[in-house]
C-alpha cells in the first residue's frame, strides 16, 4: 500500500538533493575536488537506483535548475535557501505524484500551498537538507490530515456505553457491492472479542446469494450468535430481531450487515432508510474500497445525502499501491476514517491514525 506515492515522493526529494549536492560541489572546487565529488556522488546514485526499483525512467526524475545564487549561498554559508524555480520544480513533481496516487485535487492543491510556504521560508543546512525537506513535506501532509474531523474511537465508545449500561450498541455496515462489508464486520467482531466484548450478527443481507451463509460462517468461527431469516426477507425486521436478542441475552453489541448497493439505486436506498429507521444505529459505517480511487468520495457523498455516516472503513489497502485516498478522503467528504482493512484475515484491521498514514506514505530517510 502507498508504494507508488512513497516512491515518487522519495524520488522527488532525491532529485532535489542530488542536484543540490552536485551544484554545491561544483561551486566549491577548492573544498571538494572533482575526484572527491565523484566518489561522493556515486553512493547516492547507487542508493537511489536500488530504491527506485529498476525503472530507467525513474532514475533521474527531476532536472532542477538551481539558481546560481542558491548554489553560491549554499556553498559559502553552508545554508541553502531554495529559489522559486527550485521550489516550483519540486512541488510540481510532488503534485503529479499525489494526483496519480488518487489524492484528491483540492487536498493536493492545499498541501502544495502549505509546502511552498514552508520551503520558501526555510533555510536548510547542506548536510541535513534531505531530512529537512522531508519534514516540510510531512508537516504539509499533516496539516491536511489535521483538518479532518476526529473519528470516534469505536472501542472506547462501546466501553463507555457498557460502563453506562446503555446497551446494545448498534453498528450498521453500508456501502457498494463487494467492498468488504461482511468481512469487515467479522474483523470488527474479532477485534471486540479480543477486548472481551461479545456481539451478535444481524444477517441483514437477504439479497446476495450466499450472503447469509457468509455471516453464519463468521459467527461460527468466532463463536458468536447470528440472527438470520430467509433470502428475500425484510432486512430491517432481522435487525430488529437481532437487537431484541442482544437485549434478552445481555450482548453489548449488534453488528448489522447489509446488502451492497449503488447510491443510484432508489429502491435499495429506500430499503436502507427503513433499516436506519427501525434499527436506529448508533454508528453507521461506510465500507469503501481504497481501490475505487476518486469515485470513492462521490460514492460516500451520495450515500451521505440519504443518511448520516459516522465513519469510513477503507478496505483493500493491501491491494492498492496508490493509497492516496487514505490521505484525502476525510478531507474531501468531511467524514473521518476509523479503520483500514489491510487483508482478508480477522487480524487485518488497523485503527486509523495520522501517523500510520504519514509513515506509510513518506520515505523514512
Ligand atoms: N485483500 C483484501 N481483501 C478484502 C479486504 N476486505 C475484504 N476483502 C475481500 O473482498 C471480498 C468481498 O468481501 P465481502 O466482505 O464479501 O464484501 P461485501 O461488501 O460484504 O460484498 P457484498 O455483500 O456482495 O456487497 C472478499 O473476498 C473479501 O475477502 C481487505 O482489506 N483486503
Ligand atoms: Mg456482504
Amino acid at each position: 500500500m502507498f508504494d507508488e506515492l512513497r516512491k515518487k515522493v522519495s524520488n522527488a526529494v532525491k532529485g532535489l538533493i542530488k542536484k543540490e549536492e552536485k551544484e554545491e560541489l561544483a561551486a566549491t572546487p577548492e573544498e571538494a575536488p572533482p575526484k572527491q565529488a565523484e566518489s561522493l556522488a556515486k553512493p547516492e546514485e547507487t542508493h537511489a537506483k536500488s530504491i527506485e526499483n529498476s525503472s530507467p525512467k525513474e532514475e533521474n526524475p527531476l532536472e532542477l535548475n538551481l539558481s546560481i545564487s542558491t548554489k553560491i549561498k549554499g556553498a559559502f554559508l553552508g545554508e541553502i535557501r531554495l529559489s522559486e524555480s527550485d521550489i516550483e520544480s519540486f512541488t510540481s513533481e510532488i503534485e503529479t505524484a499525489m494526483l496519480q496516487a488518487d489524492v484528491s485535487y483540492n487536498a493536493t492543491e492545499d498541501i502544495l500551498v502549505a509546502l511552498k510556504e514552508k520551503l520558501s521560508a526555510a533555510r536548510f543546512k547542506s548536510k541535513t537538507i534531505k531530512q529537512e525537506v522531508l519534514e516540510s513535506v510531512r508537516q504539509s501532509f499533516l496539516e491536511i490530515l489535521n483538518r479532518s474531523k476526529e473519528g470516534v474511537d469505536l472501542i472506547e465508545f462501546i466501553k463507555t456505553r457498557i460502563a453506562a449500561n446503555e446497551l446494545p450498541v448498534k453498528i450498521l455496515f453500508i456501502g457498494p457491492n463487494g467492498t468488504g462489508k461482511t468481512t469487515t464486520m467479522g474483523k470488527l467482531a474479532a477485534m471486540l472479542k479480543k477486548e472481551g466484548i461479545s456481539s451478535v450478527f444481524s444477517a441483514s443481507d437477504t439479497f446476495r446469494a450466499a450472503a447469509i451463509e457468509q455471516t453464519e460462517h463468521h459467527a461460527k468461527t468466532l463463536g458468536l450468535p447470528v440472527i438470520k431469516s430467509r433470502y428475500g426477507a425484510d432486512p430491517a425486521s432481522i435487525a430488529f430481531d437481532a437487537i431484541a436478542y442482544a437485549k434478552a441475552h445481555s450482548l453489548p453489541v449488534v453488528l448489522i450487515d447489509t446488502a451492497g448497493r449503488q447510491e443510484t439505486n432508489k429502491n435499495l436506498i429506500n430499503e436502507m432508510l427503513k433499516m436506519v429507521k427501525v434499527a436506529a444505529p448508533d454508528i453507521t459505517v461506510f465500507i469503501g474500497e481504497s481501490t475505487a480511487g476518486n469515485t470513492l468520495s462521490s460514492q460516500i457523498s451520495e450515500f451521505s445525502k440519504h443518511m448520516k455516516i459516522d465513519g469510513i472503513i477503507l478496505t483493500k489497502l493491501d491491494c492498492d499501491a496508490k493509497g492516496g485516498n487514505a490521505l484525502s478522503i476525510s478531507y474531501t467528504t468531511g467524514i473521518p476514517i476509523l479503520f483500514f482493512g489491510v487483508g482478508e484475515g480477522y487480524d487485518s484491521l488497523r485503527r486509523y491514525s495520522k501517523e500510520f498514514v504519514l509513515d506509510a506514505i513518506l520515505p523514512n530517510n
